[in-house]
Order: C-alpha cells, then sequence, then structure tokens
C-alpha cells in the first residue's frame, strides 16, 4: 500500500481525532461515523521534448487518508504502483492505447483514463491524438488552376527562414498582411513610403509568386492625417487620386491584382454603405472613383472588390453584388474574404458567394481563409474531433472554390502559415488554431483537407 503523502495523512488527522472524540460522547443514537469518500483519479500527460517516443505521465490525484494509484499504460502487463514524481514511458509500436490511472481507497477505486495515438511515421506520439499529415504533396502544384496564396510581411522576406521556405515551397501567390495599405505606404501628407511593399512585391517578382496587392482603401488602415484631413473636399479627392495614382502605377507589371477598396460595406441593418472618411468626402460614388483611378493607373492590372461575411451574411451578400453590379467594367472580381468556423456559414452560404460571382462572369478571390476550431472558447487545446471537423471545412471551401469554370477562377489565399501567428487569437482574446501548419512547422489534418478539396 503506498500513501500519496504524509502531509495528506496529517491533514486528516483532526477528523480522525473528532471521530474519537464522538465516540467517548457516546449516546442513544451510537457513535457519529463519517464516510469515507473516494479519491478522484486524475493526471496529465505530454510527450517528452527529447524524445517524441516517450510519454510523461504526471499523476495530479489529490485526496486525503490512504490510497494507492497504479498505472495501466495500455501496452499490456500488469498494473505498475505509481512512483514519486513523473513516470516516463515509452510507446514504440504504431496504435493507439488507453492509459489509466486506478486509484482505489476503502471507498472503492476511480480511474482517469486517455487515449495515445503513435504514428512512427508522422514523428511517434501524436499530440492530443492529431498526427500530423505526412502527405508530401506540394499544395501549390496540387491546385493546378487557381493560385494557393498566403500572407507575408517585409520582415519575413527580408530574414527569409523556416516560414518563409515553407511560403515559396507551397504557395504561389503572396499578399501583404498589413504594409501595402494606406496608413503604412502614406504616413504623412506628400511622403509615401513603399519600403516595405516594394521588399514584398520584389520578392514575389524575384521568386516567380503572384503578388495580389491589399488594400488601397480600407476605412480601418486609414492614416490619422487623412482621417483628420483639413482641405476640401475636392482637395481631398486629388489626394486620393494622387495616391492610388502613384501606387498602382509604382507597381504596374509587377503585381497582378489589386483589392481597391475593402470592407465598404456596414454590417448594421439593410447593409448600407459604411461611413468613412471616403464616403463622407467624395460621396457615395466614391468606390466607384477609385476604381476609375486604379484602372487608368493601370489598364491591366485586375481589380476586386473584397469584403468579409459574404457568405454568413445574405444580406450583406446582396449588398457586394450591388457594389459590383455598379461598377460594371471597372471591376474584374470579387474578392470574399473567408474568416469562417468549423461549424458555418454552410456550404450552401459559400456556394452563394461562387454562384453570383460566377453567373455575372467575374473572377473569385476566396481570400483571407482561416477555418477556427474554437469560436466559443471551449476548448484549452486543438482536439481531435475539432481538428477533423476543421480539416472537413477545408476541404468543402477548397471543393467549392475548385468547382468554378475556369474563367471564374483567380486565387485561395490563406491568411496566415501556422496557427500561433493568426490575427485571430489577439483579436478574440483566446486561443484558437486556424490554419494548416502547427506552431513547429508540422501540417495539420487541415492541409490534408485542402489537398482532399482538389481531388
Ligand atoms: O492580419 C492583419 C493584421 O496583421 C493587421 O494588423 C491588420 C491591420 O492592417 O490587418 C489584418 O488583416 C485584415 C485584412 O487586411 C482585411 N480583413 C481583415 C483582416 C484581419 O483584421
Amino acid at each position: 500500500m503506498k500513501y500519496k503523502n504524509l502531509f495528506n495523512i496529517l491533514k486528516v488527522l483532526p477528523l480522525f481525532l473528532l471521530i474519537i472524540s464522538c465516540e467517548g460522547e457516546e449516546g442513544s443514537n451510537g457513535p457519529i461515523i463519517i464516510p469515507v469518500e473516494k479519491v478522484q483519479a486524475a493526471f496529465n500527460m505530454s510527450i517528452s521534448s527529447s524524445d517524441s517516443n516517450v510519454l510523461l505521465l504526471d499523476n495530479k490525484t489529490v485526496g486525503t487518508g490512504e490510497f494507492k494509484s497504479e498505472w495501466d499504460f495500455g501496452q499490456g502487463g500488469a498494473l505498475v504502483l505509481d512512483q514519486p514524481g513523473i513516470e516516463e514511458i515509452r510507446f514504440d509500436t504504431d496504435g493507439t492505447f488507453s492509459v489509466r490511472l486506478i486509484v482505489t481507497n476503502d471507498a472503492g477505486l476511480t480511474v482517469d483514463s486517455k487515449t495515445v495515438v503513435v504514428d512512427n511515421s508522422s514523428g511517434g506520439i501524436c499530440p492530443n491524438g492529431i498526427c500530423a499529415s505526412t502527405n508530401s504533396a506540394i499544395l501549390k502544384d496540387a491546385a493546378t488552376t487557381f493560385f494557393v496564396g498566403n500572407i507575408t510581411r517585409a520582415s519575413r522576406v527580408n530574414g527569409g527562414g523556416q516560414h518563409t521556405e515553407i511560403l515559396k515551397t507551397h504557395f504561389s501567390s503572396i499578399t501583404s498582411e498589413y504594409e501595402m495599405k494606406m496608413d503604412v505606404m502614406y504616413p504623412s501628407e506628400g511622403n509615401y513610403d513603399f519600403t516595405a511593399a516594394d521588399a514584398i512585391v520584389n520578392f514575389g517578382v524575384d521568386n516567380g509568386i503572384n503578388v495580389h496587392g491589399h488594400a488601397l482603401i480600407w476605412h480601418n488602415a486609414t492614416p490619422d492625417w487623412v482621417k483628420n484631413f483639413s482641405g476640401t473636399n475636392a482637395e481631398f479627392e486629388t489626394m486620393v487620386k494622387d495616391y492610388i495614382t502613384t501606387t498602382v502605377t509604382r507597381y504596374k507589371g509587377k503585381i497582378a491584382s489589386w483589392d481597391v477598396v475593402n470592407e465598404a460595406i456596414d454590417d448594421g441593418s439593410g447593409n448600407p454603405l459604411r461611413s468613412s472618411v471616403f464616403k463622407d468626402k467624395m460621396g457615395d460614388d466614391y468606390i466607384k472613383k477609385c476604381f476609375q483611378w486604379a484602372r487608368d493607373a493601370d489598364p491591366d492590372v485586375l481589380l476586386f472588390y473584397n469584403d468579409y461575411n459574404m457568405a454568413s451574411s445574405p444580406g450583406k451578400r446582396t449588398a457586394m453584388f450591388n457594389i459590383v453590379d455598379d461598377l460594371g467594367d471597372l471591376v474584374d472580381g470579387v474578392g470574399a474574404q473567408m474568416h469562417i468556423s468549423y461549424n458555418g456559414p454552410s456550404a450552401s452560404n459559400i456556394q452563394a458567394v461562387a454562384d453570383g460571382t460566377v453567373s455575372r462572369g467575374l473572377k473569385l478571390h476566396f481570400a483571407e481563409l482561416d477555418i477556427r476550431a474554437n469560436p466559443n472558447n471551449d476548448q484549452t487545446s486543438l482536439t481531435a474531433a475539432r481538428a477533423d471537423a476543421q480539416k472537413v471545412k477545408f476541404k468543402e471551401v477548397v471543393k467549392i472554390y475548385n468547382s468554378i469554370p475556369l474563367d471564374n477562377k483567380y486565387a485561395l489565399t490563406v491568411w496566415g502559415l501556422k496557427d500561433n501567428e493568426s490575427w485571430l487569437i489577439d483579436f478574440w482574446g483566446h486561443i484558437d488554431w486556424p490554419l494548416m501548419f502547427n506552431d513547429d512547422y508540422s501540417k495539420k489534418p487541415a492541409y490534408d483537407g485542402f489537398l482532399e478539396g482538389l481531388e
């Protein structure tokens, strides 16, 4: 019999003395018996950082009185008495094993159990039962009819490293995450700063990677001096025209497409145009003016209108199609941001975005794809079930995109490379795993889902 720790025994000593003293005052009702409670078995487990075939088992059982803790490592053989400290157990054989901690006291036994999945072709024990994908297919090679995009930053393309190598290997299109927006490219009146944008565009050109420009006009990336513009409305318009003309001309022939206006539609009832300094000073047709200036600066570059919740909000989708209908020949395509979740929006709503775009003869950019696995913050780690549901959603999105006619295809851009780099973590303030690569760059089931969507 193993005593869990002396401290716990000392803790119950007063209880024992209480029973004795109650016995001394025995009355007609007899002694007061305090029942012994079962001790709840509990343990944590993790994979050794020095050997991915070794599991570290940490007994977390807490209880009063005497109890015995025994392990069943799930590999056959007798139960093993728990030792102080962490148990290190090797799992060499592929398979699924149930590790159990059995805790017994006078009141009976309780069991905690966890599942260990071992796949040596995936590197040993699979974290949380989720084995990394071993599919060696290259995303951009598997997608033969459209660009597979991702985002980048000047610091990454300048710095190189594993991140940028994976970007170059798997992705055929890049979008600047934030450095090709007005607040970065035009920080103060009369002073453009294209340092970061140049680095990103040149990286694309030098490596044969398509560059998508994002985004000329966005209320959320407007520099303060523009928001507080002190001149007349006519001067404001001249300034915006100069900015669009200067920027689009600079990258003429180097980048294939621009999001001219981003997120102009309000989420409120009726989905009117969002209030912004551009709308206030240039009028409701500010979108058309911006597209015209971009078109004049580079007649060959593809021009997109880009917005979010196109699938989840039918009202917003209608508002977006009204905008592009009004733009007529000035617009080449629709950018539908795909910030979605494992459980929605539905395939039919995603399909509706594709159908509306195709029926207008426009190009479709599934832009900004990430798929939240923890939208309700009810998980502390990515479970196998959620990883699988996320994989299914990746497959669904890719399949819908891949099924549109060739002429309507352009790119499917994922908004981030690995989970811990996603904007969503800061934005929502809780953990999530929305992308296709784990923090250590291993491939998630979502990666397989992307590839399966192309089959
Ligand atoms: O992910 C981007 C984040 O790093 C930037 O700080 C932010 C502001 O420039 O923009 C984020 O990207 C947004 C995109 O440009 C437009 N759609 C919403 C994206 C997430 O906010």
